[in-house]
């Protein structure tokens, strides 16, 4: 890798460093309109998850407000808010669903 070189003259090797992409984790938002089952169907259909996984993170979102449903790279964690976004409001439900860097 590059040599740092201080005010000594005493040449330092830096370490050689990978670059890890950043990932993003992407959170289902609790409202007081959204149908129970909506959620589920959502979290099936766009995390992969199955029914028991899904209504149990359904009833996290629900009692604490927030959860993480996932962890992507950007261009996933994107794709997955549109598709959720996408479906919520042409079922026309207020579900917000977002993401923020890990
Ligand atoms: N709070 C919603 C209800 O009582 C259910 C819900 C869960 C909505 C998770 C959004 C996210 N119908």
């Amino acid at each position: 890798g590059d040599d740092d070189e201080g005010d000594t003259s005493v040449i330092v090797d830096t370490k050689p460093k990978t670059k890890r992409p950043p990932l993003y984790k992407v959170l289902l938002l609790n409202d007081d309109y959204t149908p129970m089952e909506f959620v589920v169907a959502v979290l099936e259909r766009f995390f992969g998850m199955t029914h028991a996984q899904a209504f149990e993170i359904m009833l996290t979102v629900h009692k604490k407000g927030v959860a993480v449903v996932g962890v992507f790279s950007h261009e996933i964690a994107e794709t997955k808010v549109a598709q959720v976004m996408d479906f919520a409001r042409q079922h026309q439900h207020p579900l917000q669903c977002t993401m923020e860097k890990e």
